[in-house]
């Protein structure tokens, strides 16, 4: 029975991979911080199944103590201070559980000799301004982050690649482009669009909604696809780096539009910058403006990736499409709420 240790297994996507380990057979261990409020949502329905770990990813001896007790043939880490615009205001703390957090995994597997595949979760948000949609950035891409969450990725990125190179060990990085669910963290442009229109659609909103730039384009993927090509990175021989997208970009503002067409509303948008609000077409009701407290110091204008890579090199391939997506997330914030 191989063993995997999960680094943030109650998160999105480290509650999904924990699924599909189960699946096929794994002893799943898995890593949660400890808080003052429950945080295992994600994992309930699997808590019998699996072993967990209190964690703080800048905690080098709690690291390696858990590495050393589980001993694991393979280690996926998704621990991070994930949300990029809070990165701004955790610049210290960002940078200690995404760079040094990645670098007390690789010390500690080193120093105590196992051998042992690793993951790492890397980010599109290493590629920075490069492109404004007429091309996909692939793995060779220019990278260059624009917010200090990109810049501890790159950073955690370039470590596991010196490790790979220097001490030959199996580390992998992908490269992964926003991917959604359900499951999302609630303060995502996705999940916070589609929890707002569940409550709207169930009479509990009586607020606009309120959003930074409408115009940012994303390419948003599948969660638990995404999670299926991270699982068959660490199957490969040989180590290597994949971009993780669908190939697609969609604006904010085409979000917007398509959450509210699952529950029959058509918006109509009018006004520019921070005057633009969208009123629902029917009543005239404005129900979302912009807000520049959401704004970012600097934006991503668009993110679209190419991941012929892992389409040819691990069989991969992204099935779910972005009106499916944004679908199935108003539905399930609908269904929580009711
Ligand atoms: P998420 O839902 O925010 O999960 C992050 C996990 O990290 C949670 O389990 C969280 O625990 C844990 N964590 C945070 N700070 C920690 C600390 N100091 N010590 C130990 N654990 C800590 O993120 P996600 O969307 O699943 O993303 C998974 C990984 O992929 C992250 O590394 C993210 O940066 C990267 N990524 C995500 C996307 C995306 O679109 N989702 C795209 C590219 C890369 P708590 O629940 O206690 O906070
Ligand atoms: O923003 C715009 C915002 O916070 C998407 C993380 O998983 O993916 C995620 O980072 C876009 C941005 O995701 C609001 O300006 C407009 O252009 O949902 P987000 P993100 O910043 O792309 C990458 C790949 C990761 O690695 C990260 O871990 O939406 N936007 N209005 C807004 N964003 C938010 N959060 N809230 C708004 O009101």
């Amino acid at each position: 029975m191989k063993r995997a240790l999960i680094f943030g297994i109650n998160g999105q996507d480290g509650s999904y991979l924990a699924e599909i380990l189960i699946e096929k057979g794994y002893e799943v261990n898995g890593t949660i911080r400890r808080s003052s409020v429950i945080t295992t949502e994600r994992i309930e329905h699997i808590f019998k199944k699996i072993k967990l770990h209190y964690c703080d990813m800048t905690d080098t001896m709690n690291i390696y103590n858990i590495i050393d007790r589980v001993k694991p043939d393979e280690i996926y880490n998704f621990s991070a201070q994930s949300h990029v615009k809070i990165s701004a205001e955790l610049e210290d703390y960002t940078f200690r559980v995404n760079t040094l957090g990645v670098l007390n995994i690789l010390q500690s597997v080193r120093n105590i000799g196992i051998k042992c595949k690793i993951y790492q979760a890397s980010t599109s948000e290493i590629m920075g301004n490069t492109t404004d949609g007429t091309f996909k950035m692939n793995e060779n891409s220019k990278q260059t982050p624009v917010s200090i969450y990109g810049i501890s990725k790159h950073a955690a990125q370039e470590i596991c690649n010196m490790y790979r190179d220097a001490y030959g060990m199996f580390v992998v990085n992908s490269i992964l482009y926003n991917h959604e669910s359900r499951r999302r963290g609630h303060n995502f442009v996705t999940q916070k669009i589609a929890m707002y229109v569940a409550r709207y659609k169930l009479g509990l909103e009586e607020t606009e909604l309120e959003l930074g730039n409408l115009n940012a384009r994303r390419d948003w993927g599948d969660a638990r696809e995404y999670m299926e090509a991270v699982y068959l990175m660490l199957q490969k021989e040989e180590p290597d780096n994949y971009v993780i997208a669908t190939g697609e970009t969609h604006s904010v503002r085409e979000y917007v539009e398509e959450a509210f067409k699952e529950i029959g509303i058509e918006i109509e948008w009018s006004g520019e910058g921070t005057s633009e609000i969208g009123r629902e077409r029917r009543s005239g009701r404005v129900i979302v403006r912009v807000n520049e407290k959401y704004y970012r110091d600097i934006e991503i204008d668009c993110l679209i990736g190419d991941s012929r890579k892992a389409r040819e090199k691990l069989g991969w391939e992204n099935k779910k499409k972005f009106r499916e997506i944004v679908k199935d997330m108003v539905r399930g914030a609908i269904e929580r709420y009711e």
